[in-house]
């Protein structure tokens, strides 16, 4: 067997807790959503039961509302393994935010891994109606700007937490007092590799803000100082998770179902190019709904939008990932924010460094629009940087050194399915 196979494969046994996968044992104890939907990717070549799990036990958490929480906490974790918890939220074992619609596409890619073993008869027919609603949940009460895009209500729906692109929209956000709360985070990173202890004080501010308003998105609106923001990477995955949603009624035999998703995937995306497109650039900006301003941060979300198929401006999305501010195919990975910018970090989180997920996405979009050589040398570079770095939470993008956790999930997963 090869090495870098067995060693991913050991992270994900190591990081299985029963019914799910933690994306890590000491800094994220508890099931996160789309770190579940990337694991399962992984998963699905190793122990397809376990990926079917994996899935199933997210969506056994989902809302009435539809909306499918962004961590369904473990019950045998010590509470105080990770801030903000259970008792923050209130919303018995979840928190009350979401993160981007990934889930369809690994429910599809499950499925065919392994559509004739045992429980797999009834997967794809449990999960299309919650993946439906679901997905229903982000088109209607995140509609918040009215023009067909899902908003976040909080950096950390977007997955991307600390990414420049949030700062404008934040800087309305008054912090809440550090000594109000304590960093678990700290206990297992660098303070130089994750977010600030300012960014820490909103993310608390707004978290308890919408906990208080009862996670009522209709309330969201009148909340003074919230945070309302269409994210181009968000509604990318959503327009590209109403495609894979088609594909799950046609195997379900459902055409006319099918074809409501490919429209609604359809509108996603085409609100996607009017809206969040800046043709001048050549590149996705989120829009901060509250001022109605496109915010100018060149981050790894605008790139995102490459995962469909039918994307008009594709050659200019590549020319720019190509371009000095991304450097596509000469450093590690997809970088997550501008190489040219002068807050540039190359270890802080989401402000700078690779993340395999999001080379893995672009990855896929490369393939899409005709550019195999591109994506072949960033399969290359991603399974490299992966094994050489321990299966790292990111890297720097000009050497390649780990950052963040180690034996991190998803870096573990998507390298198994980059290697299948
Ligand atoms: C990070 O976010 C969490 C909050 O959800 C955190 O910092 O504690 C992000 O990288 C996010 O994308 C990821 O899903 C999560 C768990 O890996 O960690």
């Amino acid at each position: 067997m090869d090495v870098t196979w067995g060693s991913a494969e050991a992270v994900l046994a190591d990081n299985w807790i029963g019914a799910s996968t933690v994306p890590s044992r000491g800094l994220y104890p508890h099931q996160w959503s789309w770190d579940s939907a990337f694991i399962a990717f992984g998963l699905r070549h190793l122990a397809p039961e376990r990926a079917r799990r994996e899935l199933v036990t997210l969506f056994s958490a989902q809302w009435r509302d539809g909306r499918v929480p962004h961590i369904l906490f473990n019950p045998d974790t010590p509470p105080e393994a990770y801030f903000p918890g259970p008792a923050f939220w209130r919303a018995g074992r979840t928190s009350g935010l979401i993160q981007p619609p990934v889930h369809a596409r690994a429910v599809l890619a499950v499925h065919r891994a392994d559509p004739a073993g045992s429980g797999a008869e009834t997967f794809l027919a449990t999960l299309y109606p919650k993946l439906k609603a679901w997905h229903g949940y982000l088109r209607t009460y995140r509609d918040a700007g009215g023009r067909g895009l899902a908003s976040i209500v909080h950096p950390w729906e977007s997955g991307m937490d600390n990414s420049p692109a949030w700062d404008g929209p934040l800087s309305r956000v008054t912090p809440v007092d550090p000594a109000g709360f304590v960093r678990r985070d700290l206990e297992h990173g660098h303070a130089a590799d994750r977010p600030s202890d300012e960014d820490y004080g909103r993310y608390v501010r707004l978290a308890s803000a919408y906990r208080d308003c009862g996670y009522l998105d209709e309330r969201w609106a009148d909340v003074d100082g919230g945070f309302t923001v269409e994210d181009p990477g968000l509604n990318a995955l959503l327009a590209d998770a109403e495609l894979a949603l088609a594909e799950i009624a046609d195997v379900l035999g459902l055409p006319a179902a099918a074809a409501t998703h490919r429209e609604s995937a359809a509108r996603v995306a085409k609100a996607l190019q009017e809206t969040l497109w800046d043709s001048a650039s050549g590149f996705f900006f989120a829009r901060d709904v509250r001022t109605g301003e496109r915010t100018r941060e060149y981050t790894c979300a605008g790139l995102l939008p490459l995962v469909l198929p039918d994307l008009a401006v594709a050659p200019a999305l590549v020319a720019t990932a190509t371009g000095p501010r991304f450097r596509l195919g000469e450093v590690h990975g997809v970088p997550s924010y501008d190489l040219t910018a002068a807050d540039f970090d190359p270890g802080r989180y989401w402000r700078g460094p690779s993340w395999f997920n999001v080379g893995w996405l672009v990855r896929r979009g490369l393939l899409h629009h005709g550019e195999h050589a591109l994506a072949a040398w960033l399969r290359d570079d991603l399974v490299e940087t992966a094994t050489g770095t321990g299966f790292a939470e990111y890297a720097d993008p000009f050497t390649g050194t780990g950052h963040g956790a180690r034996s991190f999930g998803w870096t573990a997963a998507l390298t198994v399915d980059l290697m299948s």
